[in-house]
């Protein structure tokens, strides 16, 4: 699917020294851990794939984990596990705000533990805590599934991307130590439209982009999945939000048509409250990737 070309989406490179730094920790603090939380957007788990992630894991345990859960719908969900499945992947879905699925994440992190111990004591080691880390882009939900597998709260968490800032070691348990990192971005967003999607998402920071442009490509976005998958999306969400109909305009078109409607003509409010709407969950369950056939 190629986003309309119309628009130059203006992504700015955005990469500023307090990711570098933290990356640069991050990568240090890798050589310590036993295993890896790679934590994704649900609504974009292919856009929220950070292409040097591998290489740090290298050989290291990873478990892929898909938060959000609670924005996308079931059956959206479940195409998305069989795509996994497919790949040869195991994913966990999360609510890392309300907690389904966390339980499984946490087993499945024990039970790496337990493989790790039993090879120290074959070499005669003395047992050890498991260290996890837990990474991704900014936002995901990170420190909100680390508050949740702890069961209470000792990082912050809150609703804006470059929320933490240092890494954290947290110790949950004499089994269990997690560590709290920043969010990563690459230092250079090759792709436009996986950029579109991160900023619609507040995956990236706000100063990477434009509200507008975003806000209209958004629109635009919104038009292409439902002429592709109609069944699985909501109804209309943007007319039944706004009672105001996408599908013959363009994504341009139709913000300043609404910001007439509803704004006196403040485009910029507009693609603000449209993006606000989006990322509160006003506008339904609405994924904004679907696993490529
Ligand atoms: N609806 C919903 N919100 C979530 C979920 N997980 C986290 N959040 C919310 O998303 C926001 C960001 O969560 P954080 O835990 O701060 O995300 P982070 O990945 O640590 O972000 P940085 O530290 O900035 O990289 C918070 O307001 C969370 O309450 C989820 O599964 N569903
Ligand atoms: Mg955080």
């Amino acid at each position: 699917m190629g986003i309309n070309q119309n628009y130059k989406l203006n992504l700015i490179q955005w990469y500023p020294g307090h990711i570098a730094k933290a990356e640069k920790n991050l990568k240090e603090q890798l050589k310590l851990v036993d295993v890896v939380l790679e934590v994704r957007d649900a609504r974009i788990p292919l856009s929220t794939f950070h292409p040097q992630i591998p290489q740090w894991i290298g050989n290291k345990k990873r478990l892929l984990v898909l938060n959000r859960l609670d924005m996308i719908s079931e059956q959206v969900r479940q195409l998305w596990a069989d795509w996994f499945k497919r790949q040869g992947e195991q994913v966990f879905f999360t609510n890392a705000q309300q907690g389904q699925g966390v339980t499984a994440v946490s087993k499945a992190t024990q039970a790496t533990g337990v493989e790790l111990n039993q090879r120290r004591r074959d070499r005669g080691m003395l047992p050890r805590p498991v260290r996890a880390v837990v990474i991704g882009f900014p936002n995901v939900g990170k420190s909100a599934l680390i508050n949740r597998l702890v069961g209470r709260r000792v990082v912050e968490s809150a609703a804006r991307p470059g929320v933490t800032r240092q890494l954290r070691w947290v110790r949950i348990s004499e089994d269990l130590e997690l560590l709290d990192a920043p969010g990563v971005i690459p230092a250079k967003l090759e792709d436009q439209e996986a950029g579109l999607k991160l900023a619609v998402c507040d995956d990236i920071g706000e100063a990477a982009y434009d509200n507008q442009l975003i806000a209209a490509a958004f629109v635009d976005l919104v038009n292409e999945l439902y002429a592709i998958a109609p069944d699985v999306l909501p109804e209309n969400p943007l007319r039944s939000r706004y009672d105001l109909d996408p599908t013959s305009s363009t994504g341009e078109s139709y913000l300043h048509n609404l910001s007439e409607l509803r704004h006196k003509g403040d485009v910029e409010r507009t693609a603000r409250q449209i993006l606000t709407d989006f990322r509160k969950g006003f506008l339904g369950t609405l994924p904004l990737e679907l696993p490529p056939n």
